[in-house]
């Protein structure tokens, strides 16, 4: 039987990948872990409720174009199965009024070597997002005997697992940069809870950013879960809004990396990439000033860019200054137009998660 899995970082030739679906997607109301991460200024505070119908199509019909070009450089495509998020979630520990999305299937699942783990999310409403995975899940297992289909310790979320009166409306940008720096986030260390988006795949090494979705309790699962690979704690001091990694430090082949320029990482944990001669290089600026309606991402979705191989990348459409560096910096750039989908929880990236990508695990930090 065919091996089915096999990814062990974010630029070897993707051959196989997960595309998410708009469809069903809810705005989740406000709780202890989303709170904290919808900027006071957002049109988006207090709001929640179903997507309007007429922007999940159009999110939807770009998500399709995404395939085919995706299926055009021969990379095989699965689609999660969606669920309806229009209904309570409610576990013996907490109830919330309703899911999210199947939209950016990296926020679940990582991919690393033969095995797919799903995540241990710390918003209560995607507590169940798995779900929409499970039926590829089981398809791989039915086909490829070597692959590894795995669950994280699921968080239990009752309100321990979260700092109260963390966020007050009138906390400065100052005050959040300051608390970010701090590594003072709103989740507390009572279990480990992690975002799959927050990981960065290296071969042996995973750098992994602590931040408002990842918590120092999930860096010792990790350790302990893979002996055999260099768990890295990364932040981003920058950031008022430390959540994934994939906007913010984004390799594109092995000795490359790209950093956004308002997120810089800190000259300490610089050390281990120039020590092995990686070059990190400033992210060119996005084209726009906001992010699209309804978004919770910022603007720095610009980065957000699906590498295919180690000299072919994706990049947003209307992000020409970042396409333009990406050609600078020897790639070729494929443009896709995904701008309505990115209020469905992120970029090019986001949306996806790897299936196979050719390559062994490789010790790129020797
Ligand atoms: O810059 O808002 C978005 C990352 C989504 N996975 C940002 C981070």
């Amino acid at each position: 039987m065919p091996k089915i899995v096999n990814s062990w970082n974010d630029f070897d030739p993707l051959k196989h990948a997960i595309v998410g679906r708009a469809d069903m997607s809810v705005i989740p109301p406000e709780e202890p872990a989303t709170s904290e991460k919808v900027p006071v200024d957002s049109e988006m505070r207090g709001m929640w409720g179903p997507r309007p119908t007429e922007t999940v199509e159009k999110a939807n019909a770009q998500l399709d174009n995404y395939v085919k070009v995706l299926e055009k450089h021969g990379v095989k495509v699965d689609r999660p199965t969606p669920l309806q998020w229009n209904q309570e979630i409610k576990t013996p520990d907490f109830r919330t009024e309703s899911g999210m999305t199947q939209m950016p299937p990296r926020d679940i699942l990582l991919t690393i070597g033969n095995e797919i783990i799903a995540s241990a999310n710390s918003f209560r409403c995607r507590y169940f997002e798995y779900l929409a995975y499970w039926p590829l899940m089981n398809e791989y297992f039915e086909n490829d005997p070597e692959f590894k289909w795995t669950q994280a310790p699921r968080p239990r979320l009752t309100d321990k697992s979260y700092k109260h009166n963390y966020y007050d409306e009138k906390i400065s940008l100052e005050e959040r940069l300051e608390r970010t720096a701090n590594k003072d986030f709103v989740t507390t260390e009572v279990e480990p809870m992690w975002d799959a988006a927050d990981v960065m795949r290296m071969g042996k090494d995973l750098f992994i950013q602590h931040g408002l979705t990842t918590n120092r309790k999930a860096m010792e699962w990790f350790k302990r879960y893979y002996p055999d690979l260099r768990v890295h704690s990364v932040n981003f001091p920058g950031d008022p809004y430390p959540i994934h990694i994939d906007a913010t430090f984004v390799p594109l082949r092995p000795g490359l990396i790209i950093n956004n320029p308002h997120r810089p990482l800190p000259v300490e944990q610089r050390k281990i990439f120039e020590a092995n001669d990686w070059q990190i290089v400033e992210a060119a600026k996005p084209a726009h000033d906001n992010p699209p309606p309804l978004c919770y991402s910022s603007v720095w979705l610009s980065m957000n860019c699906l590498v295919l191989d180690h000299k072919t990348v994706i990049v947003e459409e209307s992000e020409v200054y970042q396409a333009e560096q990406m050609d600078k910096l020897g790639m070729n750039v494929i443009p896709v137009p995904f701008r309505d989908a990115y209020a469905f929880g992120g970029g090019l990236h986001c949306a996806t998660a790897d299936v196979y990508r050719e390559g062994s695990m490789e010790d790129y930090f020797p």
